[in-house]
């Protein structure tokens, strides 16, 4: 695997075709400050224009996957009655809202190794990803309430869809720490796994006739706006685009001879 770091906070590695990027500072339980949030999203940026990565695996260094925003950072303010409030809104905009519309818009599949807990933004950074694979020590807090804040970085959007209205308040209002087991179990996260099998599923999972799912991606994020009627023409189209991959042509090959895919990504 080639290796290389975006400052010292976010790691980049690649093997085959998938960009594994390590959120890295793990004696702040990957907490973001502004200098991993502008490395994570040169990372990803990094990806968006890189023909040779078919698909991103996003993690965590250390015993946390990402425990949001860092709250010593100044731009959080130095919590002194007589210090003008910061403007957490515009850490929002400058920061947050582009890392999620990334993520989602990203032209690869995003795979999230959750490798531990994931507290405030940084659970919703991971359930921005397209499939969320979780270690079984790992868990889910939805921090925000704790300190007075709203959620954030899609969490009001997402959780919703995700689990339904009433775990999604339930959540959202009380902050109480949700097991990996249970996430699966709610529909929250795609699968719960053994810490020590976590990367290889993770990897595994991020394999595949990568193109097809990067489209198939596409029409699962537009479904959230359309109507019936415009995602049946969105499919046609989509559809039209699949069927002159060299995948394509593979998976039907390898299923008329009775033997395992090699996708290529084209
Ligand atoms: O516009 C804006 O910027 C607003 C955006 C907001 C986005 C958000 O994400 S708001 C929510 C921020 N996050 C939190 O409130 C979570 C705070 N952390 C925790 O609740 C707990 O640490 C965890 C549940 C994540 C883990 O608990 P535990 O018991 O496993 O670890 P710990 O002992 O609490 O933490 C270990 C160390 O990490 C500790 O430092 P120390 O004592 O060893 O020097 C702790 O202070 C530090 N740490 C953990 N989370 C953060 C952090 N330091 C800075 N910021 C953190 N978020």
């Amino acid at each position: 695997m080639a290796d290389a770091t975006d400052g010292e906070t976010v790691l980049v590695g690649r093997d085959g075709g998938v960009t594994t990027v390590t959120l890295n500072r793990p004696e702040r339980l990957n907490s973001l400050d502004e200098a991993m949030h502008l490395g994570l999203r040169r990372a990803l940026e990094a990806c968006a224009t890189d023909p040779g990565c078919r698909a991103v695996l996003l993690t965590g260094a250390g015993r946390a996957f990402c425990a949001g925003q860092d709250l010593d950072d100044p731009a959080m303010g130095d919590g002194g009655d007589q210090a003008a409030p910061p403007d957490l809104g515009l850490t929002l905009e400058r920061l947050y809202n582009p890392l999620v519309r990334l993520i989602r818009g990203l032209g690869q599949p995003v795979v999230c190794a959750v490798n531990g807990v994931a507290a405030g933004a940084g659970a919703n950074l991971a359930l921005a990803c397209d499939l969320v694979l979780a270690a079984r020590s790992a868990g889910f807090v939805q921090a925000f309430c704790r300190i007075g804040l709203v959620p954030d970085a899609g969490e009001t959007f997402l959780l919703p869809r995700l689990v339904g209205a009433a775990r999604a308040r339930g959540l959202a209002l009380l902050g109480e720490r949700l097991s990996a087991e249970q996430a699966e179990a709610w529909g929250l996260i795609w699968r719960c796994v053994d810490d020590e099998v976590l990367m290889p599923e993770a990897e595994a999972l991020a394999q595949g006739p990568t193109r097809g799912l990067a489209l198939t991606k596409r029409a699962l994020n537009a479904a959230e706006a359309n109507d019936l009627n415009a995602q049946l023409d969105l499919e046609r189209d989509l559809q039209r685009e699949a069927g002159r991959t060299a995948d394509f042509r593979e998976g039907v090959r390898a299923f008329k001879e009775r033997r395992p895919a090699r996708f290529s990504g084209r």
